[in-house]
């Protein structure tokens, strides 16, 4: 098994995830601040393909002109060097006190109006350093309490700011599309757009709906207690996975934020097997937070293992489908029976087929057995190795 990461894999990280000091609600930083320029040139190194970033990560906040430049070309040159590319970039309209009650749902319009020209401006950095896709998470628009938000009309200035900025892409004629980032708490009690099923329906409702698709994260769904396997499959099917972000979650608690594969292994399992499955094309981006227990070395063990993780569930998903017991398994589960229309015949056939209601047995065919557990033993030996 070869599981070597290479730029084909098309594994990407954010700045912010190697580059985590470890400061936490508890404690202070554990690690020294990362120059993105190291951070390029070591993920290049372990076999990744991008780096991903939020405007802050890459432009300290308040810089001026001449520094916001320096900082650009630093990293560019970097880019160069290592041939790493930028898929997506992001802002960060959450760490900065002015954004306490949110950015573009803020009760303050001024803040409102600050957050969309501080989204615009990084939007223009991204497509000039070759992003085709922008993240929106939206981590303080939520609320703690019930008064203090109209939800309703939050999602009308939601809304609002999205249509602006797709309006904003259209005339400029970028080739960029946004990825809405669900997640359902922290840092706010509760934040709006909580599960891919929310971001989805939401996106219905914009000027442009073609240009929204979702950026699901393991851990945010799993903090719902969602299945995200199932979350990833419905975006799939309704061709809005534009983009992911995946680590590692052990149940509804805080976001735990562990490299992938760690937390829930069998999800992670089926989650590898389904992008694989699906053919999903876009970067397998890690959004992780090396523990704050580790030093630099740890920091990339971290990375390096998401990575890892990655491939050695994808062998092992590929070598489940190939197996002839599981293929005969699938049979004895009907799947191939899902896969067909139930009125090939139309609505006029289905009425008069007796065999669908008149004759039709259901004593029967509540007695079949569905062979689920003799195929999920074969996925489990497959994912210990024991198969
Ligand atoms: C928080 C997140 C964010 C988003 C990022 C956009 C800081 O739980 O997941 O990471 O992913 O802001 O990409
Ligand atoms: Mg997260
Ligand atoms: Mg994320």
């Amino acid at each position: 098994m070869d599981v070597t990461p290479t730029p084909e894999d098309k594994f990407s990280f954010g700045l912010w995830t190697v580059g985590w000091q470890g400061r936490d609600p508890f404690g202070d930083a554990t690690r020294p601040p990362l120059d993105p320029v190291d951070a390029v040139h070591r993920l290049a190194d372990l076999g990744a393909y991008g780096v991903t970033f939020h405007d802050d990560d890459l432009i300290p906040f308040g810089a001026d002109d001449a520094e916001r430049a320096r900082c650009v070309r630093r990293f560019r040159a970097a880019l160069d060097a290592t041939g790493l590319v930028v898929p997506m970039a992001t802002t960060n309209l959450f760490t900065h006190p002015v954004f306490k009650d949110g950015a573009f749902t803020a009760n303050d319009r001024d803040v409102r109006r600050y957050a969309l020209r501080k989204t615009i401006r990084n939007v223009d950095l991204a497509v000039e350093l070759g992003a085709r896709t922008y993240v929106a998470w939206g981590g303080r628009e939520g609320a703690e309490s019930g008064a203090a938000k109209d939800v309703r009309v939050a999602l009308d200035r939601m809304k609002e700011a999205f249509d602006l900025l797709g309006a904003y892409v259209t005339e400029q004629g970028y080739d960029l599309r946004f990825a809405i980032e669900p997640k359902p708490n922290e840092p706010r009690g509760d934040i709006l757009l909580p599960t891919v099923g929310h971001a989805l329906a939401f996106i219905e409702r914009l000027e442009r709906p073609g240009l929204y698709g979702v950026n699901p994260e393991v851990g945010h769904e799993q903090m719902a207690g969602l299945n995200f396997p199932h979350g990833i499959a419905q975006a799939l099917w309704a061709d809005k996975l534009f983009h992911i972000d995946l680590n590692g979650q052990n149940g509804i608690k805080y976001d735990q934020d562990l490299r992938f594969g760690a937390g829930d292994l069998r999800s992670a399992f089926w989650l590898v097997d389904l992008l694989e499955m699906a053919g999903y094309a876009g970067p397998r981006h890690f959004d992780f937070k090396p523990p704050r227990t580790e030093d630099a070395d740890g920091v990339w063990a971290s990375a390096a293992g998401c990575m890892r993780n990655y491939l050695v569930l994808k062998a092992r998903a590929a070598a489940f489908r190939g197996d002839p017991r599981v293929k005969e398994a699938l049979r004895a589960a009907r799947l191939d029976e899902l896969a067909r229309p139930t009125a090939e015949d139309g609505l006029a056939g289905l009425l008069a087929d007796p065999t669908a209601y008149e004759t039709f047995d259901p004593e029967a065919a509540a007695a079949r057995g569905m062979g689920f557990e003799e195929l999920d033993q074969l996925a489990l030996d497959h994912l210990l190795g024991t198969a």
